[in-house]
Parts: C-alpha cells; structure tokens; sequence
C-alpha cells in the first residue's frame, strides 16, 4: 500500500507524533534503565516510569464518525482514510447500510481480523467491554492484509441483518408497540429484519491505523435500538467526533436530535460536516449562485447547532474519494474534503500532545525529587563520615578505638528508632486503610445500587436523574473525606517525619499529597455525560429495564476507573513515604558499618587515612555526578516532550551514545 498518498498531513502528523511518542518512550526506557544500575529509582518512581511508558506505547487517537444513517459517514471514512487501497473498504450505499458500529484499529499483538460479536449477546445482559476479553463471544474473520479486496468482502458484514420475531425482535430492543412508526418494516410471516451483529472490530494494519489511530464509524444513530452501549460508553471516549448533514436536506428534525441527545454538552472536540455538496449543482445556477447557497447553509446549520461557522465543512465525500482514486488533484481540493483534513491534523493531534506532555512533566517531576532525595541522603551521610575522618587526622591509635567505640554506640543508640518506626507504620497502615475505604468498590457498588432503588421508587423512572445526580454528590462527598483524611495523614507524617529527623539524623520528608483533582474532573465528566441520558426526553427508555441495566453497568464500570485511578494515587504517595523510611533506614545502617570498617582500618594502618577521605571524596563526586545525570536526563525527557517538531533519531541520538557514571 502507498503510504502517505491519502491525507498526507493527517499522516504525516499522526506520523509525527507516534514517531514522537515512541521516542518519548525509548527515552523514559532508558532513564530507567539507568537509574535500575545505579540504584537510584525506588519503587514508586520504577511504578511512575513504567506507567507512563505504557500510555506513551498505547495511546491512541480515536476520531468517531456520527450522523443520521445515509448522510454519507461511510463514504467519508472511505475517502479520509483509504482511498489509497484504490477502492471503496466500508460499504455505502443508500438507506440504511452499516447496521452495527464498526471499530477500525490496529494492535500488532493481535493478527488481521476482523470480529463480529453476534446481536444475541445483548440479551445475555453482558457489557462489550467485559465481552472484548472473551474471544468466545465473537466470530472472526482472517484478513489478509496485502489485500484491500478481501478486506472490503469482508466488511460487507456489517450490513448482514437476520430475520427474527417480532418477539425476539422485542427483546433485542428493536420493536417497540409505543412507537409503530419506527419499528423496522415486517417482512413475510410476521418475521421482521434486524442487524446480525452488535459490533464489528477490525484490526488491520493500515499506515494510519498502525499509527494508533482508531475510527468508529456508527449505524445511522437515530434508529430504535441503536446500542446504548455506543452513547453511553463509545461516543464519550473518543477524542473528537465528526458529525455529518446532507448539504441537499440541511440540518432535519432527527438531525437535531442525535446532535442533541448524544453530542449536546459532550467535551471531546466536534467537527460538523455538510456532505453532498455536488447535489446542489445546477445547470439552471452560476457557480457564484450555487457558492452563495453553500454558504448560506454553512451559517444556518451554525446557528441552528451553536457552534462556530468556521467548525462546519462544506464538502462532498464521494467526490474527495473518486478525485483520490482517480488521481485527480484538482477534483480532490474541489471537494472540500482537504479542508476537514487539515482541521483535523491542526486542531486534534495538538491536543493529545498536550495530554502527553502533561503527563511526562508530572513524572519527571515526581522521579526528580524522589531520586534527589535519595541521593542527597547519601551525600548528607558521607560528609559526616568525612568530617570524622578529617578530625582523626594526627590522633594516636588509642583514640581511634574511642572512635569505634563511639560509632558503636551511636549504632546502638539509632537501632532506638526501630520501635518508633513500628508503631509509627502500625498507625500509618490503619489510617491509610480507612482512607481508602470510603473509595473501595464495594462502597461504589452499595451507592449505585442505592441510586437504582430510588430511581425505580418512581413512575418509569423518572426519578432516575435525581437519583443519579444525588449518587454524584455523595460520591464528591466521598473523595473529599478521602482528601481530609489524607491531610490528616500528611499532618502526621510530617510531624513524626521531623521528630525523627531530629533525634535520628534521618532526613525524611513527604512529597505533595496527591489532589485528587483528577477525579473530581472525572466525576464532572461522568455527570455531564451520563445526566443527559436520564432526562423527560428519554422516558420511553428509561421504562425499559435493559436500558437501566446496561445504564447501570456503565456507570458503575466508569466510576469503578475513575475511584481506582484515586486510590492508585493514595496508595501510591503512601508508598513513597514509607519506601523513604525503609530506605533510609538501611542507608543509616550500611553507614554506621561503613563507618566501623573505615576506622578498623585506619587502626591498622596510619597512613590509610588519606586514602580513606580520597576514597570517600571520590564517592561523593561520583553521586554528585550521578544526580547531575539524572536531572541531565530528565530535563532531556521534558525537553523532548516540549519539543512539538521533533525528529525521532534526534531524540534517540544522544542517548544511545551515553555511558554509564562511575
Ligand atoms: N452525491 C453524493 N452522494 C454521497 C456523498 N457521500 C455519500 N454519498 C452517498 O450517500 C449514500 C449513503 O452513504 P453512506 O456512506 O452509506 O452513509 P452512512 O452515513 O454511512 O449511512 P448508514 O451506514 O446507513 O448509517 C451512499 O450511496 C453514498 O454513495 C456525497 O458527497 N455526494
Ligand atoms: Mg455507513
């Protein structure tokens, strides 16, 4: 396949930035890698480093495609993203065509396929996050992948529908008595047509796909028994959504309400296109005339939506993808179609590069003060021991046994700490397990559970909203106990830290308590995203106890996230502290024998003693250019992170030429 003949600045920039992504991860890899040899990484930071490896290796960009059916998101995919196959891959064709949403990635781990998971699973009640991990569940077709053909046969699927009763077709969710008008036409003997699979994933290793784009194209989503799972879950986690209109019909009734019910208030990035410009060409109009018309139908459909003008693309799908095929440059920039590209290459990729560098700063940040610490602990208890050493300098042998002595006793004295040290994690253990309590799954599982009662305490439900938003606020109430309660921690750690500083010679100290803002943002976002599902207008469903089921599922599947993601951060931060102790601990221990040996030495022979500060002098250089190597690293990674134009081989470069300190 020709690599960047479709769309060459999406490509190339999503190029860009998987090339940036994985130098950012060779990078972390490496800093790692050094800081393991030189045991300066604890295990916080060996956690921090490896979490952030793995965002950078599994990012990924999903753009979701979303209309009324027949508005032409097929033909647009088609044309975006693989018109350099020289054919068309998804099917579009009039009415309704792509029964089930269709996920088109690439994960190398797993071979060509594509999966169709069948449209009876919905009955089994089972969500399709928990189903993607049961290969059981779904039928698989090989794809070859030098062969844009087999693909395209293979797509054809997603059009397969299958008579079923009317009962059946009940029970899937496709037949409602209340709303006859929309119900699927019944075909012979009281059999009626409804879609043979539920979703549809492909994994194809296509140049844009491999470079961790993901795209959703979505059955026409207006339809009764569109998968709540997509408006619930799939539209919510793309990073940005192309909504389509028919420039021929403008923005319809039905239009407005899937903008409204599934895109309305959402916070990823939106795109509007009015497709099918070519239709409006006359042979009765001048070109100026019908240019007039497009523009006016971009300033209405505008304000009819409330979004920018400048956020609505006038283009026609079909013409972009022939030009492309065809090899027609100019037929191509008439379409329109460069346009979105652009807009989409220049307005998403710098986002999800924000996100990243955002993400590396903290890190860096983080594994710089820990390994700071770390090291200046170090340094801190060789400079005693010099200072030691330097005043021995003259002193008979008799003098050097009362030195011993002395160490000895000072040993003894600090092995003291160890029962503090006890009781003090005895404390700190409990308080931590009452902190994390209030964020436990059980708990979320219990106010979930209890939102659910009292929305079915209600006429069909239509409690559910405040139910639902009441469940937010005691989950906020929630995560402030949780943050009180770590403030409360942080107090006394701190206060036990200084005591223990002072009468010990540690130098401990907590690094910032985590925020938790994070899942307030989450918590906001869950609310705004889920709250729209349970207003008056969706009545109807909200009667169906699938769609409270499957609502509830969700819900609690992406709280469960969010309030793990929160404790991973406590436990974390706890960890650190008591990781410094430990360390410490051992630090002080090896140095009291360092010191012991030091001396035994020099009782020995006199004139080591030189040689003994010329030995931990050169020791202290030795961390002094250890840390010096480490922030060098570091500042390199955010350099990198910060850098937007970045070559990839100039990233790697200085690393790979770099040795080892000491
Ligand atoms: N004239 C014209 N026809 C188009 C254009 N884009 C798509 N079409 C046609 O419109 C019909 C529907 O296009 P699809 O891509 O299948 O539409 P869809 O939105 O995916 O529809 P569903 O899969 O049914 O939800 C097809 O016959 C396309 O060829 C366009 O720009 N101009
Ligand atoms: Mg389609």
């Amino acid at each position: 396949m020709d690599e960047l003949e479709t769309s060459p600045s999406l490509a190339g920039q999503l190029d860009a930035l998987a090339a940036w992504r994985r130098a950012l991860e060779r990078q972390a890899g490496d800093l790692l890698r050094f800081m393991q040899e030189h045991d300066v990484a604890d295990e916080a930071s060996e956690r921090q480093i490896g979490a952030l490896r793995e965002r950078l290796d599994t990012d990924r960009l999903c753009v979701a495609f979303v209309a009324e059916f027949s508005r032409g998101k097929s033909e647009l995919i088609n044309a975006i993203f693989f018109a350099d196959t020289g054919r068309r891959i998804l099917p579009a064709t009039p009415g309704r065509t792509t029964m089930c949403p269709v996920e088109l990635g690439y994960d190398a781990a797993t071979p060509p396929v594509l999966a169709l998971l069948p449209i009876d699973t919905r009955l089994e009640g089972q969500a399709l996050n928990d189903l993607r991990a049961k290969p059981d569940a779904w039928t698989r077709i090989r794809l070859d992948p030098g062969s844009p053909e087999r693909l395209a046969d293979a797509l054809t699927e997603v059009m397969r529908t299958k008579a079923v009763s009317v009962d059946v077709a009940r029970a899937l969710g496709f037949w409602r008595d209340d709303q006859p008008d929309d119900n699927p036409p019944l075909i012979a003997d009281g059999l009626v047509e409804v879609p043979a699979w539920r979703h549809a994933a492909i994994n194809y290793p296509h140049p844009l796909l491999r470079r961790g784009l993901v795209v959703l194209d979505t059955p026409g989503l207006n339809a009764i028994g569109a998968e709540p799972e997509l408006t619930l879950s799939l539209l919510p986690a793309a990073h940005a959504v192309v909504f389509i209109l028919g420039a021929d019909t403008g923005v319809t009734k039905s239009d407005l309400a899937v903008w409204r019910d599934h895109l309305g208030g959402q916070s990823m990035v939106r795109f509007v296109v009015l497709n099918k410009v070519d239709t409006l060409e006359d042979p009765l109009l001048t070109v100026d005339a019908i240019q007039a018309q497009i523009r006016s139908q971009v300033e209405t459909t505008a304000t009819t939506l409330d979004v920018e003008p400048a956020r609505v693309f006038p283009l026609s799908a079909r013409r972009g993808l022939s030009g492309r095929i065809d090899g027609h440059p100019a037929q191509l920039a008439a379409s329109g179609l460069p346009q979105l590209e652009d807009a989409l290459a220049s307005q998403l990729l710098p986002r999800r590069r924000e996100v990243i560098q955002a993400l590396v700063t903290d890190t860096a940040q983080a594994v710089e003060q820990q390994a700071s610490r770390r090291l200046s602990d170090q340094r801190r208890q060789l400079a005693e021991q010099m200072l030691e050493l330097r005043g021995l300098r003259g002193k008979s042998s008799g003098k050097v046994s009362l030195m011993i002595e002395r160490v000895d006793a000072e040993a003894r004295d600090f092995e003291r700490c160890t029962e503090r040290l006890m009781a003090l994690r005895a404390v700190h253990t409990r308080m931590l397990r009452d902190q994390l309590q209030g964020l436990a799954s059980d708990s979320l599982r219990d106010e979930v559970a209890q939102m659910q009662d009292e929305a079915a305490a209600t006429l069909f439900n239509l409690g559910a909203r405040k139910a639902f938003l009441a469940l937010c606020n005691r989950l906020r109430v929630r995560v402030t106990k949780a943050r009180e309660r770590g403030q409360e921690i942080n107090d006394m750690l701190q206060a036990s830290f200084r005591q223990l500083n002072t009468d010990y010679g540690f130098a401990l100290s907590l690094s910032r308590l985590p925020s938790l803002e994070r899942t307030d943002r989450e918590l906001d976002l869950i609310e705004r995203s889920y709250v729209q599902y349970l207003g008056l207008s969706h009545a109807l469903r909200l009667a169906e106890p699938r769609f409270m089921e499957q609502f509830r599922r969700m819900l609690l599947s992406k709280l469960r996230m969010a309030f793990e993601n929160a404790s991973g951060d406590i436990e974390l931060w706890h960890k650190s502290a008591s990781n410094q102790i430990d360390s410490q601990l051992r630090e002080r221990r090896r140095g009291f024998k360092r010191r012991r040996e030091g001396l035994e030495r020099i009782q020995g022979a006199a004139g080591d003693l030189d040689s003994r500060i010329a030995d931990l002098e050169s020791q202290d250089q030795r961390l002094q250019q250890l840390i010096a190597r480490v922030r060098e690293q570091l500042a390199d990674l955010r350099r990198s992170s910060a850098d937007a134009g970045v070559d990839a081989d100039a990233i790697a470069a200085p690393l790979a030429g770099r040795s080892a300190v000491g």
